[in-house]
């Protein structure tokens, strides 16, 4: 008798569950499913998980192809089960292709094509549908939204989108997805849209997706002109549906612990922000040849300007740009100075300059400091007057961080979700004008570069 074993989270039972275990019952003679508890789900950093553990043993026993149903707990536990119920083959979707090729010491391991194409809803009494993610751009950031997604249960990652076909097609083979040239198509097979396209190309790729109905979550900066963020906000409102900007410090619990506890008058009342992030680029990148929309405070603004908004809104009484930038007027160095009614903020980004990436927000009783990588939150300290008083607070940041954003995108569209610290859309369209004066200052400055052939100014 060959047996044969698999697990999974089996989360909203969908055609992708019910393939791979049909096709893994036909590996052999009996089948054992694993079925994973909610604690070894929230371990391995999966997100939003719907259905009990119950419920998701209840619809893999539905589904006819289980010969037995085991829970599995911890990370090491599949080893210990191919030992104990002797089994021949471990089996799992292809989109875990190598990560279990350590158990072929133990037994045969069989990776199953990942299905596709699988419709919202596959059990009837299902209440909350499984969402059809489609993808539009191809390019770093849409890499790392897949994995990202993989973690969130209720979505599935169903097409990508892109005009040039050989980029869309290598895209989908890379990751099992389909590849849609035709835009009626791709908007046919999904329920919502993540744009990873270039900058420029988000406000009509927003407004196209929102006309057939879709809900968005657009990567930062999500638009670059106030009055473009709201039309589309608006837009979005009027037909029901979510438009989100995808800044993910914005929706990480680190970030969200430390605007809580700058918030709640441990550190008295907040007088300075100080955020910094500089990533130095390749030369010959998008972010620093693309004339028109590249350069520091575009790629990274949104990351530094994040906590000066969430701490002290979006009502500043003067705002000014420096930067430093290329022969080509492409800032590869950018500081903002924003005056409040109480209190000062300076947000610095660079792409072609290095400096000290940290958060620093002073108060009248003491300070918060996060050092980089602040922007993926998981360690700060409170400082008081008396030096030897340090609170430390360290909070999980999982993987690439995405995963949050997804989550809270799901929320938002199921109706439910804590909205207290994440972004909201009027600081959205803050940003969107921020991103609209600063471009407009720039064209300014480069038109006087080239005047006066000055590279700084
Ligand atoms: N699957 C698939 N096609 C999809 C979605 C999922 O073939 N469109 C497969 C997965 O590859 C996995 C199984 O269905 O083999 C269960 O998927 P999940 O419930 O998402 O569980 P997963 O997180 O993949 O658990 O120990 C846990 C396992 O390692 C995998």
């Amino acid at each position: 008798m060959t047996k044969v074993i698999t697990y999974g989270t089996f989360d909203l039972l969908h055609e992708g569950h019910y393939r791979l275990l049909k096709r893994a019952k036909e590996l052999g003679d009996y089948l054992i499913v694993g079925v994973t508890t909610e604690a070894y789900d929230k371990a391995r950093g999966k997100l939003n998980v719907v259905d009990s553990l119950v419920t998701r043993i209840e619809n893999v026993k539905k589904t006819g192809f289980a010969d037995e149903i085991i829970v599995e707990e911890s990370v090491g536990q599949k080893v210990n089960d191919i030992r104990k119920y002797q089994i021949d083959i471990f089996t799992v979707g292809s989109d875990w292709v190598g990560v279990f090729d350590y158990l072929q010491d133990y037994c045969r391991v069989v990776y199953l094509e990942r299905t596709k194409n699988i419709s919202s809803t596959m059990l009837r009494e299902q209440n909350s549908p499984i969402h059809r993610v489609g993808i539009i751009g191809t390019g770093r950031i849409a890499e790392r939204f897949i994995p990202e997604a993989k973690l969130v249960s209720g979505v599935s990652t169903q097409g990508v989108y892109n005009p040039h076909r050989e980029s869309a097609e290598r895209f989908a083979r890379k990751w099992e997805i389909n590849a849609y040239e035709d835009v009626e198509k791709f908007y046919d097979a999904i329920d919502l849209v993540y744009i990873a396209s270039p900058h420029e190309t988000h406000y009509g790729y927003i407004k196209a997706a929102l006309e057939h109905g879709k809900h968005v979550l657009c990567e930062k900066p999500m638009v670059l002109q106030k009055a473009q963020a709201e039309e589309l906000y608006a837009s979005a409102r009027e037909k029901q549906l979510v438009l989100m900007e995808g800044i993910k410090t914005a929706y990480c619990p680190g970030f969200h612990k430390l605007l809580g506890i700058a918030c709640s008058g441990t550190i008295g009342s907040i007088r300075n922000v100080e955020a910094c992030f500089t990533k130095l680029e390749q030369t010959g990148r998008r972010e620093l040849t693309d004339r028109a929309y590249g350069g520091s405070f575009t790629e990274l603004g949104s990351y530094v300007m994040l906590p000066v908004l969430k701490l002290f809104g979006k009502d500043y009484e003067d705002i000014r740009f420096d930067s430093i930038c290329d022969e080509k007027g492409l800032d590869l160095f950018t500081k903002v100075s924003l005056r409040y009614p109480a209190g000062i903020a300076t947000a610095t980004c660079g792409l072609g300059v290095k400096s000290e990436g940290r958060l620093l927000v002073a108060g009248t009783k003491g300070y918060i400091v996060a050092e980089a990588p602040w922007w993926k939150t998981s360690y700060f300290e409170v400082h008081y007057e008396d030096p030897g008083r340090v609170e430390k607070y360290s909070e999980t940041f999982l993987g690439d961080g995405l995963r949050y954003e997804i989550s809270d995108f799901l929320s938002l569209i199921n109706g439910n979700g804590d909205r207290a610290f994440q972004l909201t859309q009027g600081e959205s369209i803050g940003l969107a004008g921020m991103m609209e004066r600063f471009l407009e200052k720039r064209v300014v400055d480069t038109e006087r570069l080239f005047r006066d052939g000055q590279t700084e100014v």
